[in-house]
């Protein structure tokens, strides 16, 4: 008896199913399709770890059991290339990216080759090719030639270690998400896209989607939407109007100041009125490099200085209230300005405290009671103090208050999103270049189509400038160029577009990634999308996947797609943790898949990933569990020893009704429908119980070991297809069918029967099928729970509903 050595054949099989394209898609095919989508990873140099992957296991599972459905799946793999990732290690290193991102790529995909995973590589893409970005380019014109992209001057997020500006979206507590440099604040001309349009959309459409629930929250989250009001103050002496946004309309008669942002134009309109213009001034400066998240952070101290000589009206009751400018009101939300109300705002509470501001009380909690010595009272409530709107609840006074205001011309209801525009401008070297020429006579004009793509320049001093230029800018070949519309002397645009952009789109193009035409022709979209299913990292919530529906509407609207959605499903695999910290290669507690895989072969790898936990759960690694699959595999090994094949024709009919019959098929069941509902874990304690069932047999017979190494196929596809050809089938076992299991075999003998007492459910008892009603009578009254409830109570009747449920009523 030989041993279990997956070395000995994992290769083998690896490069058979390459030789005889297993999994390779066919357009042609009639077959339904089946779009399962790996959120592409960035060629990372050192490699990917065996965290990375899981949820490609699993993705890989998925499709190897629809490939055997008799499905056509598209199950494809690429390179998300461009971007920080790739460009700080060149530099770190010195080796320049072109070199260093190949040699990243060719490395992970011998690691994804060696897991068994079935990728179509003909259709391999890498964003940072020509014939990629060309389309990224592309769309950059598109959205420019609808009005999506546009150029301004706005004040952005600045990491001085990166030397480029970031999106909101990469700046992770006021850090930097990438390096954890604390960003900074500047003003720089730079490209937007308007997502903002599509933001009524991108809410309402979330409810089209298969996505987790803690996705979708992150999403409406981030896009932020709030209804309010915007009310205005008059200001004494003034013509000129405060106009504040709030979402607190019924606390307005405990504003006891206005605080406006540093930013805010009013500011320069009254300076011949501000008595300390000077200090006024000086703060405004000292605010200027400050992030808007260091600046709203709850526990920040409350800076702020007051414009002596300003006052505003409380328009409800005309009281003059003072007017700060103060950091913690930030300009790009709602109008920049707000009415503080210290006794019901936590961050006015600290600043009033603060700066000896009245605190007025004017929301009681519904039980009377309400406390507001230590921090403010923030929930809704009852009004008091305010006048003839005392005595209402928050909710309607919030109305209320403001028609009243509204019918003076001095309130509107109002509603206001966190959502900026996306800005998609890079300093940065390693990025696709942003296809617009500057000319002295034609202004800013967009690269003609045809001229595509505006090729990346290899340019040996690639390092970022930190004067806010793209090292791209000393390349004066690469700037110098001719204006598309005069052919006159111009300049190229300098700056490179956010990874994000390339990563918006890509899953078109795996349909069709040799096109040179289009980014894919249309009837291949048709045929493929929209995706299946999207299993990636939770940590995409609001960035890739927000962009990618943003695309996607886009290009519906311009009718280049007929779908809005671009993924149906999404799924999001559990980290995987590492004595006890999130396996990664900076907590230097990773496990690298190459040496694993000498080790104990992919199969076990897989199959424990699998077996570690739910799926979308966090799961610590356990190198005593690793030892336990392998083991398993081992036994499964083993079995090919018991098979006579003498007795199998003979006893197939009569094993198919035996005990062992009914688990074979209860296992097709099981595994399947775990598949389906990406609950693996149980699928291999299933097969895992079979195998035992197996070994305490006799001998085997072949039929029964074959639907074994059927079921086993996606889970350890190289064992699976060694002991398959060891049986003397000279063809692949993902040519195979997917087993249907009869269901007269996975029919259970017993139920879980439903006890209800006047209608409610009061026990539950597992009791045999097909039992009569007074039987079953019986054992319903003989229970404890039931004899309690019922006591002396008469019996008036019971209804039965058979091998269901009894409802005894009394
Ligand atoms: C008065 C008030 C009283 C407020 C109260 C809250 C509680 P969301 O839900 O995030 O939209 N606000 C408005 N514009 C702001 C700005 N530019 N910078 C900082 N804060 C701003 O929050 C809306 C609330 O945030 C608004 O409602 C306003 O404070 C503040 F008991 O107005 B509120
Ligand atoms: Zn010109």
């Amino acid at each position: 008896m030989k041993r279990y050595n997956p070395s000995k054949f994992e290769r083998k099989w690896q490069k058979y199913w390459e030789k005889e394209k297993i999994f390779r898609t066919s357009d042609g095919s009639k077959k339904p399709k089946f779009y399962v989508l790996d959120m592409f990873p960035y060629p990372s140099a050192y490699g990917i770890h065996v965290g990375h992957m899981k949820g490609y296991t699993f993705s890989d599972v998925i499709a190897k059991k629809k490939i055997m459905e008799g499905k056509n799946v598209l199950h494809p793999m690429g390179w998300d290339a461009f971007g920080l990732p790739a460009e700080n290690y060149a530099i770190k290193t010195g080796i320049h990216p072109k070199i260093s991102t190949f040699k990243a790529i060719r490395n992970i995909k011998k690691q994804l080759i060696s897991a068994g995973y079935g990728y179509d590589w003909e259709r391999e893409i890498n964003s940072c090719e020509e014939n990629y970005y060309k389309w990224t380019q592309w769309f950059f014109l598109k959205l420019y030639e609808h009005n999506l992209a546009y150029k301004k001057k706005a004040p952005v997020n600045w990491c001085p270690n990166c030397k480029t500006v970031l999106a909101n979206e990469q700046v992770i507590e006021g850090k930097c998400e990438r390096c954890g440099t604390l960003v900074e604040k500047r003003y720089l001309e730079q490209w937007f896209f308007k997502i903002t349009k599509y933001i009524d959309r991108l809410l309402k459409d979330l409810d089209k989607i298969d996505w987790p629930e803690k996705i979708k929250i992150m999403q409406k989250n981030w896009i932020g939407r709030s209804e309010g009001a915007e009310i205005d103050f008059r200001i004494v002496g003034q013509k000129s109007k405060i106009r504040v946004f709030t979402t607190r309309a019924d606390t307005l008669f405990g504003c006891t100041y206005i605080v406006i942002a540093p930013e805010h134009k009013i500011i320069s309109r009254l300076k011949s009125q501000i008595l300390n213009l000077k200090e006024v001034e000086k703060y405004i400066e000292e605010t200027k490099r400050k992030t808007e998240t260091v600046r709203t952070t709850e526990d920040k101290e409350k800076t702020g200085v007051e414009l002596k000589g300003v006052k505003a009206i409380n328009p409800v009751n005309n009281e003059e209230i003072p007017v700060f400018v103060a950091d913690y009101v930030v300009m790009e939300y709602g109008t920049g300005a707000i009415m503080a109300v210290p006794a019901h705002d936590q961050r006015d509470y600290l600043f009033a405290k603060k700066h000896n501001l009245p605190i007025v009380e004017v929301i009681k909690s519904k039980n009377g009671k309400s406390y507001i010595k230590s921090r403010a009272f923030e929930e809704d409530g009852i009004l008091v103090n305010s006048g003839r709107f005392s005595g209402m609840s928050s909710d309607k006074a919030r109305k209320e208050i403001v028609r009243w205001l509204r019918g003076k011309g001095l309130a509107k209801f109002s509603v206001q999103h966190k959502l900026r525009d996306w800005l998609v401008s890079r300093q940065r070297y390693w990025g696709a270049p942003i296809p617009v020429v500057y000319c002295p006579r034609c202004g800013e004009v967009p690269v003609p189509e045809k001229e595509l793509p505006v090729k990346l320049p290899n340019i040996k001093d690639f390092k970022p400038t930190g004067d806010g230029r793209s090292p791209l800018a000393k390349s004066k070949r690469f700037v110098n160029c001719r204006c598309p519309k005069c052919n006159g002397p111009a300049k190229r645009e300098t700056d490179t577009l956010d990874t994000f952009v390339c990563s918006s789109w890509y899953y078109l193009r795996y349909t069709d990634p040799n096109n040179q035409k289009e980014f894919a022709s249309k009837r291949k979209i048709k045929k493929w999308l929209p995706v299946d299913l999207y299993i990636g990292g939770a940590e995409h919530a609001v960035m890739h996947l927000l962009y990618a529906r943003f695309f996607a509407k886009f290009m519906k609207d311009i009718g280049l797609i007929d779908f809005d959605e671009p993924f149906l499903k999404l799924f999001n695999q559990g980290i995987i943790y590492y004595k006890g910290a999130k396996m990664s290669k900076s907590k230097g507690n990773v496990i690298n898949p190459d040496e694993f895989i000498k080790k104990y072969g992919a199969d076990t790898l897989r199959v424990y990933e699998l077996f570690m936990g739910p799926a979308d759960q966090a799961t610590e690694w356990s190198d005593r569990g690793v030892i336990g699959i392998y083991r398993f595999l081992q036994r499964i090994w083993k079995l090919q020893y018991k098979i006579d094949t003498q007795k199998s024709s003979k006893s197939k009919d009569k094993a198919l009704n035996t005990a062992l019959g009914k688990l074979v098929h209860k296992t097709i069941r099981k595994v399947t429908e775990d598949i389906d509902n990406f609950r693996f874990n149980t699928a291999v304690s299933s097969l895992m119980i079979l195998v035992n069932e197996l070994e305490r047999q006799k001998y085997l017979i072949s039929d029964t070991y074959s639907i074994l190494l059927k079921l086993l196929a996606p889970f350890a596809p190289h064992l699976a297809e060694e002991l398959w050809q060891r049986l003397g089938y000279k063809e692949s076992i993902f040519k195979e069918k997917w087993l249907k299991y009869d269901s007269r075999l996975v029919k259970e003998d017993t139920f879980d029967l439903i006890i209800q007492i006047n209608g409610k459910v009061r026990d539950k008892v597992e009791v045999p099928i097909g039992m009569n009603k007074s039987e079953t009578e019986k054992i319903a009254l003989r229970r404890e729970k039931v004899r309690k409830r019922i006591e002396r109570d008469k019996i008036k009747k019971i209804i039965y509903v058979p091998d269901k449920l009894i409802n005894i009523v009394v």
